[in-house]
């Protein structure tokens, strides 16, 4: 077959009419304020907080910056169970505090943490629980939390892929101590880099505050060791204007979502991990699974042909974080305790995926599937 006429890459980032965000700029240039929590920061913090349906939200520089503030915020210690088929973001957030991550194998079905390994894995160490919301799939978030109040453990989300997703109708960064969420250019919503966190417990506004800004709490007071996390006004400008498209993004993608269903499903080794074309999905990416027995193709073999041909499908989320050089000391990494991660990560494949996919693509990368 011959190679489509352009990369077709695994996203395509929602940009607002330019001529909305130079206006936004032209009220940046007039006010003369380009950082430091200003007008355009602030509203687009209440907008967030709208849209999300959550009391509180800390924005952030990026999600990586988000999710190591927050672990910062709540004073974490020790270990933290996690699972290791995710962005490496989420360990090394872990890393940089000093913090041990502790791997947890992943259900087969949604590649969320299994719950029925985590308390085999709580030490007197163990502080809290990071659960991935991977491709946008919910962790058991009840379960989770019930063994986090019984052992006094705090949860925590990574929900770079889950912005807008909804539980049994709840908004999904209600669950938790904290839910983080990227805004990088390749997600949903995109402040171009940015992120943020969300979270119940308004006291700690106040302490995500001072850790995203140096600590510093007035002209002469320095009260905590921070870092600069701070999302400019920019990123916000930008948030502002892709906010108003989000939802019109979320039911092009539905729509997409069902023509790959419609077109994929069936094919003999090939399983659609998220078939949920609900609006409680995030619709962030479309994995799938492949099994080489049943398809005929390895997943790498099935990648090396669609990038061949101009589709630019993506890996996600090989290698396996437990399998980074620096945690070879560390027992929880050893692949035998990882049985579902270690075949999952062999098998899994992200195929292109945003609002304004032409359902041409989708055919020709049947096409592609089923001539072998
Ligand atoms: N936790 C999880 C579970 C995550 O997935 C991530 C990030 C994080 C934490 C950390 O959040 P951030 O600190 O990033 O806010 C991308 C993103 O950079 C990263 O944000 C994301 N996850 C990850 C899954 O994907 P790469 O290295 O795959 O990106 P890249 O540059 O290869 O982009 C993918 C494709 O998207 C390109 O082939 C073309 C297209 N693209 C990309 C960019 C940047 C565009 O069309 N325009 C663009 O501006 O990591």
């Amino acid at each position: 077959m011959e190679k489509w006429k352009e990369p077709i890459y695994i996203t395509s980032p929602v940009l607002p009419e330019l001529s909305n965000f130079t206006n936004q700029l032209e009220k940046i240039w007039e006010s003369h304020i380009l950082t430091n929590n200003g007008a355009m920061h602030k509203e687009l913090e209440i907008n967030l907080k709208t849209y999300l349906k959550v009391p509180s939200i800390t924005l952030m520089s990026n999600g990586t910056i988000a999710l190591l503030l927050g672990l910062k915020g709540l004073e974490l210690s020790g270990e933290v169970i996690v699972t290791p088929f995710t962005f490496p973001a989420t360990t090394e957030a872990l890393d940089w505090l000093g913090l041990t991550p502790v791997f947890c194998d992943i259900e087969s079905e949604t590649y969320t943490i299994d719950v029925s390994k985590i308390e085999s894995l709580i030490t007197e160490k163990t502080s809290a629980i990071l659960g991935v919301h991977v491709f946008g799939n919910i962790c058991k978030v009840e379960a989770i939390q019930e063994i986090a109040d019984r052992y006094n453990l705090k949860v925590i989300y990574d929900g770079a892929h889950a912005f807008g997703a909804t539980y049994n109708n709840e908004p999904i960064g209600r669950f938790g101590d904290l839910t983080m969420f990227s805004f990088h250019a390749t997600k949903l919503f995109n402040t171009i880099e940015g992120g943020g966190l969300v979270y119940r417990d308004q006291s700690l506004y106040e302490r995500l505050y001072l850790l995203k800004n140096f600590g510093i709490s007035g002209p002469e007071n320095v009260v905590l060791s921070g870092l600069n996390g701070k999302l400019n006004e920019i990123q916000a400008a930008m948030g502002i204007e892709v906010l108003k498209l989000v939802e019109s993004e979320r039911l092009k993608r539905k729509e997409v979502q069902k023509k790959y269903i419609k077109h994929l499903d069936g094919i003999k080794g090939i399983r659609i991990i998220n078939v949920n074309t609900t609006d409680s999905n995030s619709f962030q990416y479309f994995p799938i699974e492949v099994d080489e027995m049943n398809f005929g193709l390895s997943r790498d073999q099935l990648h090396n042909k669609l990038v061949s041909h101009n589709i630019i499908s993506r890996k996600y989320f090989y290698p396996l974080c437990s399998t980074f050089e620096w945690y070879s000391d560390n027992k929880s990494a050893d692949a035998v305790n990882l049985p579902v991660a270690t075949n999952v990560v062999e098998r899994v494949l992200c195929l292109p995926f945003y609002g304004d996919l032409d359902e041409n693509v989708i055919l020709y990368i049947k096409e592609l599937f089923i001539t072998k």
